[in-house]
């Protein structure tokens, strides 16, 4: 998908501080972090949100699960805790339009996120 900065980071057309990447997804530190430790794990191809994931190809969505725990174990949260997050539409405070799955830790999170 054109302009989609998701898209660019994923393709290598922006640079970002990677931290994982492989033929399906990409991670990445958010540019605006919320927690020490604030990662972003995005599928390489464009889905707008995890709405737009066909059944047939939810086993990605598995994968970025299964690399946020990965990651979680290399970036030293996996003991102490953290958070997943995948925000969807404008209720669901999304602003960026291609599916990612947020990670969080090193610090305590309260619950109900607000
Ligand atoms: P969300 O609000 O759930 O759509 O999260 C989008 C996140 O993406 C937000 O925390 C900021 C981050 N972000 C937006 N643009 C960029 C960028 O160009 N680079 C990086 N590393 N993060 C970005």
């Amino acid at each position: 998908m054109d302009k989609c900065i998701f898209c660019m980071i994923a393709n290598g057309e922006i640079p970002t501080n990677k931290v994982y990447e492989d033929d399906r997804v990409i991670a990445f530190y958010d540019l605006e972090p919320q927690a020490p430790v604030h990662v972003l794990i995005v599928p390489k191809k464009h889905y707008e949100s995890i709405l737009a994931v066909p059944a047939e190809e939810s086993c990605v969505v598995g994968h970025m699960f299964q690399v946020a725990s990965k990651l979680a174990h290399e970036l030293g949260i996996a003991e102490k805790g953290f958070r997943l997050v995948i925000n969807t539409g404008k209720e669901g405070g999304q602003s960026v339009p291609h599916l990612h799955l947020h990670m969080t830790g090193g610090r305590e999170h309260g619950w109900p996120a607000g």
